[in-house]
Order: C-alpha cells, then sequence, then structure tokens
C-alpha cells in the first residue's frame, strides 16, 4: 500500500480503513458514522492523485477566469471579508461508494459504505464571487481547477470538474473554508475547497485555486470518457461501451445507512432493538425509511427526523422485535418520486456509480 502519506495523516484518522491504492483513499466502518456531523476522524478521504504541497493560508489565491467580464484574484481574507459567510450541512458522497458489492466486480477504488458523511461547511456562496466577477453570455459551465497531479500521468491534474451554471448559482453551492467549525482541514482540500450538496462528491473540488468558466461543459481531467458518467441506457456486464452514451452524473440516489448497532453486535436483553441511522438524497428529498430485522421478511417504517436542512443527512430510528439466533437488519430510503433502494442486486454499471444498494447489518440476538 504504497501511499506517501506521513505517519501524521493516519494518525489523523484513527477510524479510516486505508484502501490498496497508489493515492490516499480511506473510509470509515458505518458505526464510525453514527454523530450527526461526522468528526474529522472518521471523516472519508478520496485523492485521485497526490496530496499538493500547501504553503501558509495567508499565501492562498483563488482566480477566477473565463467567460467573466472582471476576472478576479481573491485571497482568504478577501473571501470572508467582500461576500456574506454561510454555514450549511451537506452530505458528501463520493460517486464509487459501494462499488465493491458490485457483480461482477468493477475496478476502481473499492469502497464499501464508508465513502459518505456529512459535515457543516463554512464558505462564501460561489453564486456571490460570480456575480461579483459578472458572467458573460456564454457561461454555461464551471471548471475546477488545483495543484494536485496524477500519479499515473506525471504534470497532469489529478481532477479538474465542473458543474452545470445553474448548479454554480445555487444558494447551496460554496466555496468553503471551514467544515465542522475547524479551517478546513488539508486533506479535505484546505485551505479552499468547493461544496455542491446534492453533486457527487468529484464535483466538489479540494485545494480550489482557479474557478474558471466555461461556454461549454468542461473537459478536464476525469470529465471524458466514462469518467464519473453514467450511461443513458442502462448496460449489462460485457455490452460494449461507447462514451457517447454516457452523461455527467449530477445527482445523487436516495440512501439510507444503519450505524446503530454495530455489524457484528450481540443483543442480549427481550426489550426491542433500537436501530437507527441516517437517510439521505440528492435532489429530490427523502421520503421514508422502512427497516427489517429478518433480512427483508417483514417490515417496520422507521421514525423520520423532520426535514431539516435540504441536503443534511436525517436520522432514522426504529425498535425492532427480534427471535433468538442470527438477525440480519435492513434498511431502504424512498424519495419523494417514489424511487426506492434497490433490496438485493446493486444497480451495476461499467465504472460502478451510484449503488445504492440497501445497507445491511448482521448480529446475533442472545
Ligand atoms: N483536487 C481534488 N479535489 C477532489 C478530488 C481530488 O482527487 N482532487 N477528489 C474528489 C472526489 S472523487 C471526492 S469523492 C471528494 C472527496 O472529498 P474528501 O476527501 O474531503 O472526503 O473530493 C473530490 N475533490
Ligand atoms: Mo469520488
Amino acid at each position: 500500500m504504497p501511499h506517501p502519506a506521513p505517519d501524521a495523516v493516519f494518525a489523523s484518522k484513527p477510524r479510516l480503513r486505508w484502501l490498496e491504492d497508489d493515492a490516499l483513499n480511506g473510509e470509515p466502518d458505518a458505526a464510525a458514522l453514527d454523530p450527526e456531523l461526522t468528526p474529522d476522524e472518521a471523516f472519508f478521504v478520496r485523492n485521485n492523485g497526490d496530496m499538493p504541497a500547501i504553503g501558509a493560508p495567508e499565501a492562498w489565491r483563488l482566480e477566477v477566469t473565463g467567460e467573466v467580464r472582471q476576472p478576479l484574484s481573491l485571497s482568504l481574507t478577501d473571501l470572508a471579508r467582500d461576500f456574506p459567510v454561510v454555514d450549511l450541512s451537506a452530505v458528501l458522497e463520493c460517486a464509487g461508494n459501494g462499488r465493491a458489492f458490485l457483480s461482477p466486480p468493477v475496478s476502481g477504488a473499492q469502497w464499501r459504505d464508508g465513502a459518505v458523511g456529512c459535515a457543516r461547511w463554512t464558505g462564501v456562496r460561489m453564486r456571490d464571487v460570480l456575480q461579483r466577477a459578472g458572467l458573460t453570455e456564454a457561461a454555461v459551465y464551471t471548471a475546477h481547477h488545483s495543484p494536485d497531479r496524477s500519479l499515473t500521468a506525471p504534470g497532469k491534474p489529478a481532477l479538474s470538474r465542473g458543474i452545470p451554471i445553474a448548479k454554480a448559482l445555487a444558494p447551496e453551492t460554496l466555496l468553503a473554508f471551514a467544515m465542522n467549525g475547524a479551517p478546513l482541514p488539508a486533506l479535505h482540500g484546505g485551505p479552499l475547497r468547493v461544496v455542491v450538496p446534492g453533486y457527487p462528491g468529484s464535483a466538489w473540488q479540494k485545494w480550489l485555486d482557479r474557478l474558471e468558466i466555461r461556454d461549454r461543459e468542461h473537459d478536464g481531467e476525469k470529465m471524458r470518457g466514462t469518467d464519473y458518467r453514467l450511461p443513458v441506457t442502462p448496460l449489462g456486464p460485457g455490452e460494449a461501451v461507447d462514451p457517447a452514451g454516457f452523461a455527467v452524473i449530477t445527482d445523487m440516489p436516495v440512501k439510507s445507512l444503519i450505524t446503530t448497532p454495530a455489524a457484528g453486535f450481540t443483543h442480549g436483553s427481550k426489550a426491542p432493538l433500537a436501530v437507527a441511522g441516517w437517510a439521505w438524497s440528492g435532489a429530490t428529498p427523502v421520503a421514508g425509511v422502512r427497516v427489517s430485522a429478518d433480512g427483508g421478511a417483514s417490515w417496520t417504517e422507521a421514525n423520520l427526523a423532520p426535514t431539516g436542512e435540504p441536503f443534511a443527512w436525517r436520522r432514522f430510528s426504529a425498535a425492532l422485535t427480534v427471535t433468538r439466533g442470527p438477525v440480519t437488519l435492513v434498511a431502504v430510503a424512498r424519495d419523494l418520486a417514489g424511487r426506492e433502494q434497490p433490496l438485493d442486486t446493486a444497480p451495476w454499471n461499467p465504472r460502478g456509480y451510484c449503488n445504492n444498494l440497501a445497507h445491511r447489518v448482521a448480529g446475533v440476538a442472545a
């Protein structure tokens, strides 16, 4: 596992399991995601390339270029002084979360359930910065640039993604410099990253040093071919892959995670078993969650916390009667459009994105 991170990096993330990968990629167990705001020590890390050398935050500049009337060059102090500073809670999930459960297997980082977290993000609205710069008539898409470099193609950017201009102007899209009330850690893109609630993690560019506005869909690193794209009409394993039939992922599916009890639990009393976790989705809000303690043979509608912030995850909970012996807990969330998590079969696509297969947790009732 030859990633080059110093010991202090690993020490700062005691809850992560590190993936077999040249880049630094780690995820926690589901049980570590039980707090409403995921603590830094349990927040997954996904790097496509190297960890860039970041100098003093005071020296950081954000350039705003491309289809704007007035290019800008802003320090972090300028950002916080010239624009309203806002806070919001939002789920950040890697599009590849759950890839390890696909059958047949798909190459790429073998995430299980943990490439997701919910944090409080503080920053300024991308919209406010773009309004200051003034968009030209031609502006249709953003392009996010950062100094991290590919580990396989020396000198090339590791990742340069973008979003449609309408999402760039949405009130929830931020340029964030703090996470859970602390300065944004370097592992999470400090000193400045993009926050795009509802979009896959790939859109949340870390170490943002240039925000470019383009007159067409961005074609930067990992925006092309099948990268972070889904086939418009479903493709089965072994079917011919034509990237022309793929579209950029701009929404995340409804999903849930059981965070209590932990996998391998023993429930030693006659009392009902307390089951709880989180439900989230992209643009379409969560409508409800049902849970089962017998692997899906019978179901109970869970209590769902009232809608709070639109892109934060919502607590579900239930007290389930269990019979002695092995217990398999299952949770299935659904959204307001009536879409439900698949119960048995992970949705397959050539790159293994957006797997929202129902989460199962096994234990024993003694
Ligand atoms: N500059 C840069 N930004 C990036 C990435 C990257 O490799 N480089 N990875 C993206 C992907 S694929 C994800 S899922 C999220 C992960 O954010 P995290 O490491 O803070 O959890 O960052 C995104 N932003
Ligand atoms: Mo990702």
